[in-house]
């Protein structure tokens, strides 16, 4: 009895040990998947959703949902991190890598920092450097399925590598300018960064 609860005990700590290396500093896994909104969930249908890449690009293009949905959609399966501690592992999205949308246009070279804006008026901001290069996708399929509207759906901004409030729900647009503008949590006090590898949460982290 009693060994049996030391071995049991033991395998806890190896499988916790086999996942400590993907959580970042201050968080905890978890295996459901929370809803994290500051405000109502916005309804934008097939017919009236709208895409936007504007700002300091040569020409700005929007696409419809159904051009959209044309573009060449890859598989991404990504560990998530919210800065209020949770992280979750390997969830597993389809959808169109930033790089794809960027082939369709003429960016300028002044551009260096990114807004994201979203339906219901949510913002946040990346560096240009961030997103390219596989490092951010916009979303419209979570586990095999179409992406839930608590979640962003239609689509959704996912980079997996900064806090999940840079992963803008309900994407509307990228804007892309030569300066820094801080979004909304960034605004609030949220870092402008917000890497969870360097903990990165609050303004006051640097
Ligand atoms: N448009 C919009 N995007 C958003 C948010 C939001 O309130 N509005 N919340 C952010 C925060 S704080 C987190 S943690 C994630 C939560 O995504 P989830 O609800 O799919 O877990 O979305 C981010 N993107
Ligand atoms: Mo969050």
């Amino acid at each position: 009895m009693s060994e049996q609860f030391v071995s049991r005990k033991f395998q806890g700590r190896r499988a916790s040990a086999e996942t400590q290396h993907r959580l970042p500093p201050g968080q905890h896994a978890v295996t459901d998947f929370p809803v994290l909104s500051a405000g109502l969930t916005p309804q934008v249908t097939q017919n009236d959703w709208r895409l936007t890449i504007e700002g300091l690009v040569q020409e700005p293009i929007t696409w419809r949902w159904e051009e959209f949905l044309q573009l060449p959609r890859q598989e991404f399966v990504v560990d998530i991190h919210c800065v209020t501690s949770w992280s979750k592992f390997d969830t597993r999205w389809r959808g169109v890598s930033i790089d794809t949308l960027l082939e369709q246009v003429t960016l300028d070279p002044r551009a260096r920092y990114v807004t994201a804006y979203s339906y219901g008026g949510y913002t946040t901001n990346l560096p240009v450097a961030e997103l390219i290069n596989g490092q951010a996708f916009v979303a419209c399929e979570y586990d095999g399925k179409p992406l839930p509207r608590e979640h962003g759906g239609l689509a959704r901004l996912v980079v997996p590598h900064l806090y999940f409030w840079k992963s803008a729900k309900w994407l509307r647009g990228l804007r892309f300018m030569e300066s820094d503008q801080r979004g909304f949590w960034e605004s609030l006090g949220y870092h402008n960064h917000g890497d969870p590898w360097k903990d990165e949460r609050y303004s006051s982290d640097y």
